[in-house]
């Protein structure tokens, strides 16, 4: 189901009048809200194809029905997406979720929707039916050379797949590791794993980027294989030019700086790319800004202070996507609503005096450090990045016209209200 322009149109005359007091009012308040706004509207976030359906709790699924059958409907609905926010222009593919039985079909139908392949996902923790070997005690790690020859080869299919469609990336997450002490010789399996990535690495295109993802937990585990920043840091460095660090917010121990992560990852030129969630407890799971707004706020400071020292292109020179879990929301409208939080915490940053903040850094002044911090923070930005969706196209107030359209129930209709997606 499509929202067309009519729709959207007629949905954005019910919210122009209140927009544009407000976009006035902000325009007053700041000096360079045009530059902010064109900003903006050129930052895409991807969408993994894994996360348009409703996710699994440890105790049950509990699917809100008109879930995407395939990944003809996948794409679909990411176009939808995009329709409706204009920001979300690309989507990634985890491999063998979502196999694309015609490349060149499937690239075409993200076209005509405008989507791009942002970053392919291989996926080397379950086991498939059929599959020769075991991944139960790990992959690239294995002590059998013939499961990492497996889990090396299912990479570069993943590659071959991506080719076809046109990406331009890998991102290898591994949930290699150990659930007890003295099963794994760390050093061997750091070795292994390189190894195996070695492998993947010299069959990248030249155009191409591999991300090593780190994660700091599965529940039952007493050791990941690359477990934080430093261990990816190390496989990227090993591995090469081409090879980066990928950042989910949600793969940290409680209290880490991530910021301050972020910072020297870029000071490296190896922050390659970004998964955004929300946590509480652990893991990827929640609505992105929905528990720690500020801190994403200051991620997103350091990744601009961090790209306009190395004079990289905010939108395109680093991988963006959102890697979440929706189990009790409506999957779409909590993309809708991560999508948002992106884009305000990104506004919000742009809005920093970063003249200023150098000259108290400089001089030590942490009140004032604070004080401009803070005033970019409580800056209600909502008006800038609803002015960059009408400006190219979008909602005004993308989940208000998805409610009155009736999207979900529309979906249910045409797909059922018992399917499932694929994906975790
Ligand atoms: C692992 O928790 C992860 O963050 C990786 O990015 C996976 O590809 C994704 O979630 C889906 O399991
Ligand atoms: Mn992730």
């Amino acid at each position: 189901m499509v929202i067309d322009k009519k729709q959207i149109d007629s949905s954005n005359e019910n919210h122009l009048a209140q927009h544009r007091q407000r976009l006035q009012f902000l325009k007053n308040e700041i000096s360079d809200a045009d530059t902010v706004i064109e900003k903006l509207s050129q930052f895409q976030i991807a969408i993994p194809s894994w996360a348009l359906g409703t996710g699994g709790t440890r105790f049950g699924r509990f699917p809100g029905g008109g879930e995407p059958r395939s990944l003809e409907e996948k794409i679909e609905d990411v176009g939808l997406l995009h329709r409706l926010n204009r920001s979300s222009g690309a989507i990634s593919l985890h491999i063998p979720w979502d196999i694309p039985k015609d490349g060149n079909a499937i690239r075409e139908l993200a076209a005509q929707h405008g989507l791009r392949f942002d970053a392919m996902n291989s996926n080397t923790f379950q086991d498939q039916p059929g599959q020769p070997l075991s991944y139960k005690f790990g992959s690239m790690q294995h002590t059998d050379p013939a499961v990492r020859r497996q889990a090396i080869e299912h990479n570069l299919e993943v590659i071959q797949h991506g080719i076809a469609l046109g990406s331009k990336s890998i991102t290898v997450w591994l949930s290699d590791g150990s659930c007890f002490p003295g099963q794994l010789n760390f050093r061997k399996a750091f070795q292994n794993t390189l190894e195996s990535l070695r492998e993947v690495y010299k069959a990248l295109p030249s155009d191409w980027k591999m991300f090593v993802e780190y994660k700091a937990f599965e529940p039952n585990f007493y050791s990941m294989t690359v477990g934080d920043w430093g261990q990816s840091l190390l496989y990227s460095s090993k591995l090469g030019e081409r090879a980066f660090t990928l950042v989910d917010l949600g793969h940290h121990l409680p209290n880490a700086n991530i910021e301050q992560i972020v910072a020297l990852l870029l000071m490296e030129g190896k922050l390659g790319g970004f998964h955004f969630n929300d946590s509480k407890f652990g893991d990827d799971d929640l609505t992105v800004g929905s528990v720690k707004p500020y801190q994403l706020f200051l991620i997103f400071n350091e990744l601009i202070e961090g790209m306009d020292a190395r004079g990289m292109n905010h939108a395109s020179d680093l991988g963006w996507m959102i890697d979440a879990s929706h189990n009790v929301k409506d999957p779409l409208e909590d993309l809708l609503q991560s999508v948002e939080a992106i884009k305000i915490a990104y506004a919000q940053a742009l809005l920093v005096d970063r003249k200023k903040l150098a000259e108290a850094q400089e001089k030590n002044d942490t009140v004032q450090a604070q004080e401009i911090l803070q005033a970019a923070f409580r800056t209600d930005v909502r008006a800038l990045v609803a002015e960059a969706r009408l400006k190219t196209g979008g909602a005004l107030n993308p989940i208000d016209l998805f409610r009155k359209a009736n999207v979900r129930q529309h979906l249910i209709k045409a797909r059922g209200s018992k399917t499932f997606s694929t994906g975790l």
